[in-house]
Protein backbone atom coordinates (compact mmCIF):
# COMPACT_ATOMS: atom_id res chain seq x y z
CA UNK A 1 0.00 0.00 0.00
CA UNK A 2 2.74 2.15 1.33
CA UNK A 3 4.80 1.44 -2.35
CA UNK A 4 2.09 2.18 -4.61
CA UNK A 5 1.48 5.39 -2.71
CA UNK A 6 4.87 6.17 -3.52
CA UNK A 7 5.43 4.95 -6.68
CA UNK A 8 1.74 7.36 -7.76
CA UNK A 9 3.05 10.20 -5.79
CA UNK A 10 6.89 10.15 -7.90
CA UNK A 11 5.02 8.50 -11.04
CA UNK A 12 2.04 11.31 -11.57
CA UNK A 13 4.30 14.82 -11.97
CA UNK A 14 6.75 12.99 -13.91
CA UNK A 15 4.34 12.23 -16.28
CA UNK A 16 2.79 15.48 -16.19
CA UNK A 17 6.44 17.19 -16.87
CA UNK A 18 6.81 14.42 -19.79
CA UNK A 19 3.74 15.34 -20.95
CA UNK A 20 4.11 18.82 -21.35
CA UNK A 21 7.48 18.55 -22.99
CA UNK A 22 6.47 16.12 -25.64
CA UNK A 23 2.32 17.56 -25.62
CA UNK A 24 1.78 14.47 -27.56
CA UNK A 25 -0.63 11.56 -26.78
CA UNK A 26 1.33 8.96 -27.95
CA UNK A 27 4.16 10.04 -25.90
CA UNK A 28 2.25 10.11 -22.95
CA UNK A 29 1.43 6.34 -23.90
CA UNK A 30 5.00 5.86 -24.24
CA UNK A 31 5.55 6.99 -21.07
CA UNK A 32 2.60 5.35 -19.11
CA UNK A 33 4.35 2.16 -20.56
CA UNK A 34 7.63 3.01 -19.26
CA UNK A 35 7.00 1.25 -16.03
CA UNK A 36 6.48 -2.14 -17.15
CA UNK A 37 9.78 -2.01 -19.54
CA UNK A 38 11.97 -0.56 -16.31
CA UNK A 39 10.82 -3.61 -14.32
CA UNK A 40 11.77 -6.16 -17.67
CA UNK A 41 15.12 -4.47 -17.63
CA UNK A 42 15.58 -4.96 -14.02
CA UNK A 43 14.79 -8.50 -14.42
CA UNK A 44 16.85 -8.93 -17.84
CA UNK A 45 19.87 -10.97 -17.61
CA UNK A 46 21.23 -9.13 -20.60
CA UNK A 47 20.16 -5.23 -20.33
CA UNK A 48 20.87 -2.94 -18.02
CA UNK A 49 20.68 0.21 -17.30
CA UNK A 50 24.33 0.49 -17.84
CA UNK A 51 24.11 -0.68 -21.76
CA UNK A 52 20.72 0.19 -22.40
CA UNK A 53 20.43 2.24 -25.79
CA UNK A 54 18.07 5.09 -26.51
CA UNK A 55 16.37 6.08 -29.66
CA UNK A 56 15.32 9.69 -30.20
CA UNK A 57 12.97 11.09 -32.74
CA UNK A 58 14.96 13.18 -35.64
CA UNK A 59 13.73 16.18 -34.55
CA UNK A 60 14.87 15.94 -31.08
CA UNK A 61 18.50 15.21 -31.87
CA UNK A 62 21.06 18.00 -32.14
CA UNK A 63 22.80 18.94 -35.60
CA UNK A 64 25.59 16.96 -34.89
CA UNK A 65 23.83 13.78 -33.80
CA UNK A 66 22.08 14.14 -37.29
CA UNK A 67 25.36 14.57 -39.59
CA UNK A 68 27.01 11.33 -37.69
CA UNK A 69 23.91 8.87 -38.26
CA UNK A 70 23.68 10.44 -41.88
CA UNK A 71 27.93 9.93 -41.96
CA UNK A 72 27.70 6.40 -40.68
CA UNK A 73 24.93 5.86 -43.24
CA UNK A 74 27.07 7.32 -46.11
CA UNK A 75 29.71 4.86 -45.27
CA UNK A 76 27.83 1.78 -44.96
CA UNK A 77 27.33 2.49 -48.60
CA UNK A 78 30.41 2.70 -49.39
CA UNK A 79 31.31 -0.82 -47.63
CA UNK A 80 32.22 -3.54 -50.29
CA UNK A 81 29.09 -5.82 -50.20
CA UNK A 82 29.78 -9.22 -48.71
CA UNK A 83 27.34 -10.67 -51.36
CA UNK A 84 28.27 -13.46 -54.27
CA UNK A 85 28.61 -10.52 -57.41
CA UNK A 86 27.76 -12.69 -59.90
CA UNK A 87 24.41 -13.85 -58.03
CA UNK A 88 23.36 -10.18 -57.16
CA UNK A 89 25.49 -7.68 -59.33
CA UNK A 90 23.40 -4.77 -58.42
CA UNK A 91 24.69 -5.37 -54.67
CA UNK A 92 27.65 -2.80 -54.44
CA UNK A 93 27.67 -1.75 -51.14
CA UNK A 94 27.08 -3.16 -47.26
CA UNK A 95 23.82 -1.05 -47.44
CA UNK A 96 22.58 -2.86 -50.27
CA UNK A 97 23.17 -5.93 -48.56
CA UNK A 98 20.70 -5.60 -46.55
CA UNK A 99 18.04 -4.43 -49.32
CA UNK A 100 18.82 -7.65 -50.85
CA UNK A 101 18.00 -9.84 -47.72
CA UNK A 102 14.55 -7.87 -47.60
CA UNK A 103 13.61 -8.68 -51.36
CA UNK A 104 14.55 -12.39 -50.72
CA UNK A 105 11.81 -12.89 -47.83
CA UNK A 106 9.34 -10.06 -49.11
CA UNK A 107 6.48 -12.60 -49.72
CA UNK A 108 7.12 -14.07 -46.24
CA UNK A 109 7.79 -10.94 -43.81
CA UNK A 110 4.36 -8.84 -44.99
CA UNK A 111 1.07 -9.49 -44.02
CA UNK A 112 2.52 -12.34 -42.08
CA UNK A 113 3.04 -13.55 -38.06
CA UNK A 114 6.58 -12.51 -38.05
CA UNK A 115 6.13 -9.03 -39.66
CA UNK A 116 6.97 -7.17 -36.68
CA UNK A 117 9.60 -9.57 -35.04
CA UNK A 118 11.26 -9.59 -38.49
CA UNK A 119 11.18 -6.14 -39.08
CA UNK A 120 12.08 -5.48 -35.41
CA UNK A 121 15.29 -7.37 -36.03
CA UNK A 122 16.03 -5.91 -39.14
CA UNK A 123 16.21 -2.73 -38.06
CA UNK A 124 18.33 -3.44 -35.25
CA UNK A 125 20.55 -5.49 -37.15
CA UNK A 126 21.14 -1.94 -39.29
CA UNK A 127 21.76 -0.14 -36.20
CA UNK A 128 24.36 -2.12 -35.51
CA UNK A 129 26.20 -2.09 -38.21
CA UNK A 130 26.26 1.21 -38.35
CA UNK A 131 27.43 1.28 -34.63
CA UNK A 132 29.99 -2.25 -35.06
CA UNK A 133 31.05 -1.02 -39.05
CA UNK A 134 31.29 2.25 -39.25
CA UNK A 135 32.17 3.16 -35.77
CA UNK A 136 28.78 4.85 -35.16
CA UNK A 137 28.07 5.95 -31.61
CA UNK A 138 24.63 6.81 -31.83
CA UNK A 139 21.29 5.14 -32.35
CA UNK A 140 18.39 4.75 -34.71
CA UNK A 141 16.44 7.55 -34.40
CA UNK A 142 12.76 7.66 -35.76
CA UNK A 143 10.19 9.28 -37.68
CA UNK A 144 7.39 10.60 -35.29
CA UNK A 145 4.91 10.23 -38.02
CA UNK A 146 2.12 12.50 -36.32
CA UNK A 147 4.42 14.92 -34.96
CA UNK A 148 5.05 15.77 -39.28
CA UNK A 149 1.74 14.44 -40.34
CA UNK A 150 0.80 17.98 -41.88
CA UNK A 151 3.39 18.61 -43.70
CA UNK A 152 6.27 16.28 -44.15
CA UNK A 153 8.28 17.94 -46.72
CA UNK A 154 9.21 21.03 -44.42
CA UNK A 155 9.70 18.39 -41.50
CA UNK A 156 13.48 18.10 -40.57
CA UNK A 157 13.68 14.71 -41.56
CA UNK A 158 12.86 15.77 -45.15
CA UNK A 159 13.72 19.50 -45.21
CA UNK A 160 16.49 18.93 -47.86
CA UNK A 161 18.68 20.35 -45.74
CA UNK A 162 22.58 19.20 -44.81
CA UNK A 163 20.46 17.55 -41.48
CA UNK A 164 17.52 16.13 -43.34
CA UNK A 165 17.60 12.46 -44.78
CA UNK A 166 17.28 14.44 -47.83
CA UNK A 167 14.24 16.21 -49.59
CA UNK A 168 11.82 15.28 -51.97
CA UNK A 169 12.67 14.37 -55.46
CA UNK A 170 12.00 16.93 -58.64
CA UNK A 171 8.56 18.12 -58.88
CA UNK A 172 7.88 16.39 -62.41
CA UNK A 173 4.66 16.10 -63.78
CA UNK A 174 3.03 12.17 -63.27
CA UNK A 175 -0.03 10.54 -62.25
CA UNK A 176 -1.37 8.45 -59.30
CA UNK A 177 0.30 4.78 -59.46
CA UNK A 178 -2.43 2.64 -58.44
CA UNK A 179 -3.15 2.77 -54.44
CA UNK A 180 -0.66 5.56 -54.36
CA UNK A 181 -1.62 9.35 -55.29
CA UNK A 182 0.44 11.77 -57.02
CA UNK A 183 2.45 13.73 -54.84
CA UNK A 184 4.62 16.63 -54.86
CA UNK A 185 7.96 15.73 -56.44
CA UNK A 186 8.26 12.08 -58.64
CA UNK A 187 11.64 13.04 -59.94
CA UNK A 188 15.54 12.58 -58.25
CA UNK A 189 16.31 14.10 -55.44
CA UNK A 190 18.20 17.00 -55.95
CA UNK A 191 19.48 18.19 -52.28
CA UNK A 192 20.49 17.14 -49.26
CA UNK A 193 22.96 14.25 -48.03
CA UNK A 194 21.78 11.68 -50.24
CA UNK A 195 21.49 13.79 -53.71
CA UNK A 196 24.34 11.85 -55.45
CA UNK A 197 22.92 8.33 -54.10
CA UNK A 198 23.23 5.81 -57.12
CA UNK A 199 20.06 2.95 -56.61
CA UNK A 200 21.34 -0.38 -58.50
CA UNK A 201 18.63 -3.04 -57.39
CA UNK A 202 15.28 -3.82 -58.65
CA UNK A 203 12.98 -2.35 -59.37
CA UNK A 204 10.54 -5.27 -58.26
CA UNK A 205 6.74 -3.76 -58.03
CA UNK A 206 7.48 -0.02 -58.64
CA UNK A 207 4.46 2.03 -57.42
CA UNK A 208 5.69 5.43 -59.53
CA UNK A 209 4.69 6.85 -63.01
CA UNK A 210 6.75 7.30 -64.91
CA UNK A 211 8.27 3.48 -64.28
CA UNK A 212 11.75 3.62 -63.38
CA UNK A 213 13.46 1.57 -66.09
CA UNK A 214 13.27 -2.17 -65.77
CA UNK A 215 15.81 -4.26 -64.05
CA UNK A 216 17.98 -6.43 -66.43
CA UNK A 217 16.83 -9.46 -64.38
CA UNK A 218 13.68 -10.84 -63.76
CA UNK A 219 14.43 -11.24 -59.56
CA UNK A 220 15.08 -7.15 -59.44
CA UNK A 221 19.01 -8.20 -58.18
CA UNK A 222 20.57 -7.14 -61.72
CA UNK A 223 22.72 -4.02 -61.73
CA UNK A 224 20.21 -1.01 -62.89
CA UNK A 225 22.31 2.25 -61.79
CA UNK A 226 19.67 5.35 -61.32
CA UNK A 227 19.18 8.37 -58.87
CA UNK A 228 17.00 8.23 -55.84
CA UNK A 229 13.50 9.31 -56.36
CA UNK A 230 11.06 10.61 -53.91
CA UNK A 231 7.16 11.69 -54.49
CA UNK A 232 6.30 12.99 -50.86
CA UNK A 233 3.07 14.99 -50.08
CA UNK A 234 1.11 15.09 -47.06
CA UNK A 235 -1.75 13.31 -48.69
CA UNK A 236 -1.41 10.09 -46.68
CA UNK A 237 0.19 11.42 -43.84
CA UNK A 238 -2.25 13.92 -43.27
CA UNK A 239 -5.06 10.88 -43.05
CA UNK A 240 -4.13 7.91 -41.94
CA UNK A 241 -0.45 8.65 -40.00
CA UNK A 242 -1.72 11.66 -37.58
CA UNK A 243 -1.39 11.39 -33.78
CA UNK A 244 -4.89 10.40 -32.98
CA UNK A 245 -4.42 7.70 -35.41
CA UNK A 246 -1.33 6.17 -33.87
CA UNK A 247 -3.56 6.79 -30.87
CA UNK A 248 -6.22 4.62 -32.17
CA UNK A 249 -4.34 1.79 -33.47
CA UNK A 250 -2.30 1.44 -30.01
CA UNK A 251 -5.30 2.15 -27.50
CA UNK A 252 -8.06 0.23 -29.52
CA UNK A 253 -6.01 -3.24 -30.66
CA UNK A 254 -7.06 -5.84 -28.10
CA UNK A 255 -4.76 -8.44 -29.10
CA UNK A 256 -1.91 -8.96 -31.77
CA UNK A 257 -3.36 -9.78 -34.79
CA UNK A 258 -5.51 -7.16 -34.39
CA UNK A 259 -2.76 -4.13 -34.45
CA UNK A 260 -0.76 -5.64 -36.63
CA UNK A 261 -3.86 -5.87 -39.68
CA UNK A 262 -4.44 -2.11 -38.72
CA UNK A 263 -1.23 -0.91 -38.96
CA UNK A 264 -0.88 -1.97 -41.79
CA UNK A 265 -3.91 -0.82 -43.07
CA UNK A 266 -6.78 -2.83 -44.84
CA UNK A 267 -6.40 -1.36 -48.23
CA UNK A 268 -8.08 1.51 -50.37
CA UNK A 269 -6.81 5.01 -49.67
CA UNK A 270 -10.17 6.87 -51.21
CA UNK A 271 -13.49 7.48 -49.70
CA UNK A 272 -14.75 4.81 -48.09
CA UNK A 273 -11.44 2.90 -48.85
CA UNK A 274 -10.71 0.88 -45.27
CA UNK A 275 -7.41 2.81 -44.37
CA UNK A 276 -3.63 2.32 -45.20
CA UNK A 277 -2.61 1.77 -42.26
CA UNK A 278 0.43 3.81 -40.94
CA UNK A 279 2.62 1.15 -42.34
CA UNK A 280 1.61 1.92 -45.97
CA UNK A 281 0.42 5.19 -45.09
CA UNK A 282 4.56 5.85 -44.15
CA UNK A 283 5.89 3.67 -47.01
CA UNK A 284 4.02 5.69 -49.39
CA UNK A 285 4.70 9.23 -47.89
CA UNK A 286 7.57 8.97 -49.16
CA UNK A 287 7.03 6.63 -52.27
CA UNK A 288 9.01 6.96 -55.43
CA UNK A 289 12.00 4.62 -56.08
CA UNK A 290 13.04 2.50 -53.86
CA UNK A 291 10.81 3.82 -51.72
CA UNK A 292 7.40 3.12 -53.03
CA UNK A 293 8.63 -0.74 -53.50
CA UNK A 294 7.57 -2.94 -51.69
CA UNK A 295 10.70 -5.40 -52.39
CA UNK A 296 13.35 -2.49 -52.59
CA UNK A 297 12.00 -0.02 -49.91
CA UNK A 298 14.86 -0.36 -47.61
CA UNK A 299 16.68 0.94 -50.36
CA UNK A 300 15.98 4.87 -49.38
CA UNK A 301 17.47 5.85 -46.54
CA UNK A 302 14.21 6.98 -44.68
CA UNK A 303 13.12 3.44 -44.47
CA UNK A 304 14.57 2.98 -40.89
CA UNK A 305 13.36 6.23 -39.67
CA UNK A 306 9.99 4.58 -40.87
CA UNK A 307 10.11 1.07 -39.37
CA UNK A 308 11.76 2.93 -36.28
CA UNK A 309 8.06 4.17 -35.73
CA UNK A 310 6.69 1.30 -36.73
CA UNK A 311 9.06 -0.72 -34.00
CA UNK A 312 7.87 2.31 -31.77
CA UNK A 313 4.43 1.83 -32.06
CA UNK A 314 4.98 -1.73 -31.04
CA UNK A 315 6.99 -1.16 -28.40
CA UNK A 316 4.39 1.27 -26.77
CA UNK A 317 1.31 -1.10 -27.71
CA UNK A 318 3.18 -4.62 -25.96
CA UNK A 319 4.27 -2.17 -22.81
CA UNK A 320 0.77 -0.84 -21.74
CA UNK A 321 0.56 -4.77 -20.51
CA UNK A 322 4.51 -6.15 -21.56
CA UNK A 323 2.87 -9.53 -19.58
CA UNK A 324 0.33 -10.45 -22.02
CA UNK A 325 1.51 -8.20 -25.43
CA UNK A 326 5.08 -10.08 -25.59
CA UNK A 327 5.17 -14.19 -26.24
CA UNK A 328 2.41 -13.34 -28.76
CA UNK A 329 1.69 -14.45 -32.51
CA UNK A 330 -0.96 -14.17 -34.86
CA UNK A 331 -1.08 -14.72 -38.68
CA UNK A 332 0.62 -17.28 -41.57
CA UNK A 333 3.60 -17.54 -42.53
CA UNK A 334 3.06 -16.07 -46.67
CA UNK A 335 1.92 -12.75 -47.72
CA UNK A 336 -1.08 -14.63 -50.05
CA UNK A 337 -1.76 -17.68 -47.34
CA UNK A 338 -1.40 -20.86 -48.81
CA UNK A 339 1.29 -21.33 -45.84
CA UNK A 340 1.01 -22.68 -42.14
CA UNK A 341 0.30 -20.51 -38.79
CA UNK A 342 3.14 -18.28 -37.53
CA UNK A 343 5.18 -19.99 -34.22
CA UNK A 344 7.04 -18.26 -31.48
CA UNK A 345 9.30 -21.29 -32.73
CA UNK A 346 9.76 -19.87 -36.42
CA UNK A 347 13.41 -19.05 -37.33
CA UNK A 348 14.35 -15.30 -38.43
CA UNK A 349 17.20 -15.59 -40.62
CA UNK A 350 19.08 -12.18 -42.27
CA UNK A 351 21.37 -13.74 -43.95
CA UNK A 352 24.49 -11.49 -44.93
CA UNK A 353 22.82 -8.72 -42.45
CA UNK A 354 23.30 -10.27 -39.42
CA UNK A 355 25.09 -13.89 -38.27
CA UNK A 356 22.77 -14.97 -35.50
CA UNK A 357 19.12 -16.76 -36.35
CA UNK A 358 16.82 -16.27 -33.51
CA UNK A 359 13.75 -18.04 -32.48
CA UNK A 360 10.76 -15.35 -33.12
CA UNK A 361 9.86 -16.17 -29.57
CA UNK A 362 13.12 -13.82 -28.56
CA UNK A 363 12.41 -11.18 -31.39
CA UNK A 364 9.27 -10.14 -30.01
CA UNK A 365 11.08 -8.95 -26.65
CA UNK A 366 11.39 -5.63 -25.58
CA UNK A 367 14.65 -5.21 -23.61
CA UNK A 368 16.23 -8.84 -23.72
CA UNK A 369 16.54 -11.45 -26.14
CA UNK A 370 19.94 -9.44 -28.27
CA UNK A 371 17.67 -6.10 -27.65
CA UNK A 372 18.48 -3.26 -24.94
CA UNK A 373 16.78 -0.47 -26.24
CA UNK A 374 13.85 2.16 -25.52
CA UNK A 375 12.37 5.00 -27.02
CA UNK A 376 11.81 8.57 -25.64
C1 LIG B 1 30.31 10.20 -30.90
O1 LIG B 1 30.68 10.60 -32.20
C2 LIG B 1 30.67 11.99 -32.38
C3 LIG B 1 30.89 12.28 -33.85
O2 LIG B 1 31.84 11.43 -34.42
C4 LIG B 1 31.74 12.62 -31.46
O3 LIG B 1 31.74 14.01 -31.63
C5 LIG B 1 31.40 12.26 -30.02
O4 LIG B 1 32.40 12.74 -29.16
C6 LIG B 1 31.26 10.76 -29.85
N1 LIG B 1 30.78 10.47 -28.53
C7 LIG B 1 31.27 9.48 -27.78
C8 LIG B 1 30.62 9.28 -26.44
O5 LIG B 1 32.18 8.76 -28.14
C1 LIG C 1 17.19 -16.11 -49.63
O1 LIG C 1 16.29 -16.89 -48.87
C2 LIG C 1 16.62 -18.27 -48.80
C3 LIG C 1 15.55 -18.94 -47.96
O2 LIG C 1 14.30 -18.66 -48.43
C4 LIG C 1 17.97 -18.46 -48.17
O3 LIG C 1 18.33 -19.82 -48.18
C5 LIG C 1 19.01 -17.63 -48.89
O4 LIG C 1 20.24 -17.70 -48.20
C6 LIG C 1 18.57 -16.19 -48.99
N1 LIG C 1 19.53 -15.39 -49.73
C7 LIG C 1 19.98 -14.24 -49.25
C8 LIG C 1 20.96 -13.55 -50.13
O5 LIG C 1 19.68 -13.74 -48.18
CU1 LIG D 1 9.44 -4.71 -45.08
Amino acid sequence: MARLTLAGMLAVPWLLLAGLASGDAVSDLQDAGRANIDAQIAKSATCTKENLQVRREWGDISADEKKAYIAAMLCIMEKPSKLDPVQFPGAKSRYDDFVVVHMNQTMTIHGTGNFLSWHRYYTWAFERVLQTECGYNGTQPYWDWGRWAQDPETSPIFDGSETSLSGNGEKIDHKASGMVPAGNGGGCVLAGPFKDMVVHLGPVSPSIDPAPPRNPRTDGYGDNPRCLRRDISNQLSSKFSRTEDIVNLISTSPDIGTFQTVMQGTGGFGVGGGGMGVHGAGHFTIAGDPGGDFYTSPNDPAFWVHHSMIDRTWTIWQSQDLEARTQVIDGGTSMFGGGRMASLDDLVFLGVSAEEVYPIKELVSVVDGPFCYVYE
